[in-house]
Parts: structure tokens; C-alpha cells; sequence
């Protein structure tokens, strides 16, 4: 028989937020060798979506991340975390991401049926009813996704109903619910991505730019409208960029020189 969730019943411990950042690709010997894609690009890959996520949310929860490119005992991982935890947020884009993705989720609601499962990133927010028809997700988040979250996991932890929150898309008892969009917001107002939350050495590595690169972001969203793209869909033709300052002040997790070009 099909187990349906209650979002509104779970009466767990609420304070731990797992995130899992599946496999892009099927292979786990082009990660753990390091080696390039088709795409020419290392797939060691700090999850940039997980800590926009985890940025907002780390004052009040505990967040554990969970890497599939870089902690290779990620199911066992994930299944241990979960238990006790408020909820289990998923990234995907349209590649093998949703495979491996939904074969965890299929392995945790078998552990623990009640179990929040929230699915985010450019497929969920592109496909959210077709996300949605999978029994082992709850929740979609749509575009952007640092606000809705952030409230979204407050209402499960207060026990309250999804209702009304912009950009989330979830069930409630068999109907599949669309709330309305949420506004693109400029990227400046939210928190300087948390690297300290990752194990920065362990997403190090050597491309065609230099020997120890690292996965930084500076701007999201696109204004033009192309139909072969997804970018429209996800960001309603908006971009926002970092302000210049910031992105000096966001970078210094680098060893910058001191000296200016003056001197
Ligand atoms: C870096 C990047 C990659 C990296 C890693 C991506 C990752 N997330 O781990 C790599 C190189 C692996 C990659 C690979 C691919 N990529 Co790519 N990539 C990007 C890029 C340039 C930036 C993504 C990023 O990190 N942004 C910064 C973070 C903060 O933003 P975000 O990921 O969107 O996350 C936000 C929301 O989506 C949401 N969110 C995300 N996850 C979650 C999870 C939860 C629980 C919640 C609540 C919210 C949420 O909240 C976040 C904060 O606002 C984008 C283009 C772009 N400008 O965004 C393309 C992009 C995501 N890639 C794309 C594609 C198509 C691919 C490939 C499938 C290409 C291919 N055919 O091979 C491959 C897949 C794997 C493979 N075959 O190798 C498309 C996705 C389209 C789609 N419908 O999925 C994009 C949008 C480019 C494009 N316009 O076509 N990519």
C-alpha cells in the first residue's frame, strides 16, 4: 500500500536539516579520479546549492551536507543522518542527479516514511509536478531558493501547513498544491556563502585556470529568453550579480596578497 505523508504530523526532533547533493554522473571513477566530463570540467564539485541553502538556515538548525562527488559512503551517510532529523533536502538538475537522487530518497522513506523529502534546483523547479508524482517527494521548491526554504523549514518545525508560502509546490492529502511564484531577489541581500561548512580541500582541484581551483558564484539567473534554455523557467528572466565589493570580501577565504598594485 502507498505510504502518504503528513507534513503536518511529524513530531520528531527538529533541529537537524540534512542536504544531499546527488551524483551528476552515473561513474563514480570520473569523480574519485578527478577526471573531466564530456563537459572538460572536473566533477569535484563544492554543492554551491546546498550551502546558498544551508547559509540561511544554520542559525537556528543543525545542517549536515552530504556530497555525493566527494563522501563516497553518501547512502549509508544519509541514512544515519536522517534518522531524527526535521527533514532531507534534495538538489537535481535534468541529468543522472535525478536517478541517484530518488534512489536515496526511495531508501530513506523505506527507513523512515514520515521523513519530509524536499527537492530543489533546476529540474524540481522546471518539472515541479512531475517531481511531485514521485512517491518519495513531498516537497518542491521553485527557483530561487534561500527564502522559501528558510520558511518552508520553519513551518515543519512549527507543525504549520506549506500554504501560501511563494515558490513551493507540495501535497497535502493526495492533491498536488501550487503555491504562486516568489520574487527573484537580488543575490547582495543574503549571506556570504559559507565555505566553512564544506571541507574546502577536499573540493580543490586542478583545471585548465590552475592547480587548485575552487567553485565560487558571483551572480544567478539570466535575463534573456531563450527557448532551449531552462533559465527563463527557473528565474522569470531576471539576473541579479554580486555587488563588486562583496566579491572581494567573499574571497578571502584565499590567501590574498597584501600589497596593492600602488605599492
Ligand atoms: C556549476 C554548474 C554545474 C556544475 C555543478 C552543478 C551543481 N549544482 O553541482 C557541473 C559542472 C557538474 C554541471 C554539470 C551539468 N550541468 Co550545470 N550548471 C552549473 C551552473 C553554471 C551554476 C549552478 C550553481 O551552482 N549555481 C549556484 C547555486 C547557488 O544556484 P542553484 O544551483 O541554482 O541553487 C539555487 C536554486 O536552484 C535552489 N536549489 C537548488 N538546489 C536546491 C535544493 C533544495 C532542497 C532547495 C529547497 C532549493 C534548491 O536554491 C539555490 C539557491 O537559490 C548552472 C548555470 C547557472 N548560471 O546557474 C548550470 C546548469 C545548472 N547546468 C545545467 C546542465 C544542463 C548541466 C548538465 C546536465 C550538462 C550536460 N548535459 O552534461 C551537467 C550535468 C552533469 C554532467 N553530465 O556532467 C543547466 C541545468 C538545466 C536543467 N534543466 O537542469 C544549467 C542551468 C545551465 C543551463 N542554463 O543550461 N553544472
Amino acid at each position: 500500500m502507498k505510504k502518504h505523508v503528513n507534513i503536518m504530523s511529524t513530531s520528531i526532533d527538529k533541529n537537524t536539516i540534512v542536504l544531499f547533493n546527488p551524483m551528476p554522473v552515473k561513474h563514480p571513477v570520473a569523480i574519485i579520479n578527478k577526471q573531466t566530463t564530456s563537459l572538460q570540467v572536473p566533477l569535484v564539485n563544492v554543492p554551491l546549492s546546498l550551502l546558498a541553502l544551508a547559509r540561511m538556515v544554520r542559525d537556528d538548525f543543525n545542517i549536515k551536507i552530504i556530497n555525493a562527488v566527494v563522501d563516497s559512503d553518501y547512502k549509508e551517510q544519509i541514512l544515519d543522518s536522517c534518522e531524527n532529523a526535521l527533514c532531507l533536502g534534495v538538489s537535481s538538475m535534468t541529468c543522472y542527479q535525478i536517478r541517484d537522487g530518488i534512489d536515496v530518497c526511495a531508501a530513506v522513506k523505506e527507513k523512515y516514511p514520515a521523513l519530509p523529502v524536499i527537492w530543489g534546483g533546476y529540474h524540481p523547479s522546471t518539472e515541479p509536478i512531475q517531481t511531485l508524482k514521485n512517491s518519495h517527494i513531498d516537497i518542491v521548491v521553485r527557483g530561487q531558493g534561500e527564502i522559501t526554504f528558510k520558511e518552508v523549514v520553519h513551518r515543519l518545525r512549527d507543525n504549520k501547513s506549506l500554504d501560501g508560502i511563494p515558490g513551493v509546490s507540495y501535497k497535502n492529502e493526495g492533491r498536488l498544491i501550487n503555491n504562486p511564484d516568489r520574487k527573484f531577489e537580488n543575490i547582495d541581500i543574503f549571506p556570504s556563502i559559507p565555505y566553512d561548512m564544506v571541507d574546502v580541500e577536499r573540493h580543490i582541484k586542478g583545471y585548465k585556470f590552475g592547480k587548485r581551483c575552487l567553485d565560487y558564484y558571483v551572480s544567478q539567473g539570466c535575463a534573456s529568453g531563450c527557448d532551449f534554455c531552462s533559465e527563463p523557467l527557473f528565474c522569470g528572466r531576471h539576473w541579479s550579480g554580486l555587488a563588486p565589493q562583496k566579491v572581494l570580501r567573499n574571497s578571502n577565504i584565499w590567501q590574498r596578497p597584501t600589497t596593492s598594485i600602488h605599492s
